[in-house]
């Protein structure tokens, strides 16, 4: 690179339910591997600083999300997709999915083989999201994800400030600590926001030393990042609330894809849903997503479901990024 070059992102910023999606539809670094899991460890090993550079401050923000469009590493899907996040390069995510199918259809940087359907080749495994088209635009997308599982139940913690806490950890995409109401946490709706900002991270750390958790098909997928702080719903349509919190200061704006499967799988795990049942989550702002156990599966020794999640994105900018080595913040900064 010559000294007077700046990197260019070519990026189209919208949101699903509340929570940002970043598509970088030009710029994004050629990746090597033969899954999008292996170009996920190519760029977390060469590349992380492009997603420091768009998802923190200055260019972004704390709840900063995204995607970057390679082409697919599998026949059977029409679009290879990498979660870039301020909470790391992601297996998958949810409303990322949703966003990036949304903005990616209404400009024409995908092409489905069939109307209506675009199936994705995510870091995770095949994802198929079912688009509904209203003339240019798209108004919800319902996205098949991945085999969803719970690995363990009721893992105790000691929370200072707060007391013992028995953590289920599931799996939707992510690793999920879930933290239900029980005798030291009467919900999500006695806690605040700042106090889910407080305790989470702590949360995390206490359950990363207690359990160390392993995807048993993809080894790569390591580990809890995501905590999720269940209670009662305010709207009367909605089956549960969540409060899901990533990165160092974040809590999804939306019910959270990835969380609502698990949330999902937790449930079915412990016999509280079945094959066929719909789970409509409510976020923090109350933005919905409709869920649903769509069938049964398996991942590795553990008994799993597929979930599927609908919700609806909107695209509100179009955005060109220089990132200009000369600046001392280049690759973000968190404060
Ligand atoms: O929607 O899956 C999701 C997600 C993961 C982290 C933030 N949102």
């Amino acid at each position: 690179m010559s000294a007077d070059q700046v990197y260019t992102f070519s990026c189209i910023d919208g949101h699903t339910c509340g929570n940002p999606v970043r598509l970088v539809s030009g710029g994004g670094p050629l990746l090597q591997g033969a899954t999008m899991s292996e170009r996920r460890q190519d760029f977390i090993a060469r590349h992380d600083w492009v997603r420091r550079a768009l998802m923190f401050e200055p260019r972004g923000h704390d709840m900063m999300s995204g995607s970057i469009l390679y082409p697919p590493t599998r026949a059977d899907c029409d679009i290879g997709i990498l979660f870039i996040e301020t909470s790391g390069c992601l297996p998958m995510c949810g409303h990322g999915t949703i966003g990036t199918v949304t903005m990616a259809i209404e400009n024409g940087l995908a092409m489905p083989r069939k109307e209506g359907t675009l199936a994705l080749d995510a870091p995770a495994g095949r994802v198929v999201a079912e688009y509904k088209r209203n003339g240019r635009f798209v108004d919800s997308v319902r996205i098949h994800n991945i085999p969803s599982y719970l690995a363990a139940e009721g893992v105790v913690i000691n929370l200072p400030g707060m007391g013992e806490l028995a953590v289920d950890i599931a799996y939707g995409g992510n690793f999920y600590a879930i933290i239900d109401p029980q005798k030291n946490f009467s919900g999500l709706e006695s806690i605040s926001a700042g106090d889910v900002l407080r305790f989470s991270p702590i949360v995390r750390e206490l359950i990363n030393q207690a359990i160390d958790v392993v995807h048993p098909e993809d080894a790569t997928i390591r580990g809890i990042r995501h905590v999720q702080w269940t209670g009662a719903p305010r709207d009367p349509r909605a089956h549960g609330r969540n409060a899901v919190f990533y990165g160092e200061k974040a809590i999804d704006r939306s019910p959270c894809g990835t969380g609502t499967s698990a949330r999902m799988a937790q449930l079915a795990g412990k016999g509280k849903l079945r094959v066929g049942d719909d789970f409509v989550h409510e976020s923090i702002i109350g933005s919905l997503f409709d869920g649903r156990v769509e069938s049964a599966a398996t991942v590795g020794n553990f008994a799993a479901i597929r979930p599927s999640i609908s919700g609806w994105a909107r695209m509100h900018g179009i955005n060109t990024i220089f990132v200009d080595p000369r600046d001392p913040f280049m690759h973000g900064f968190t404060v």
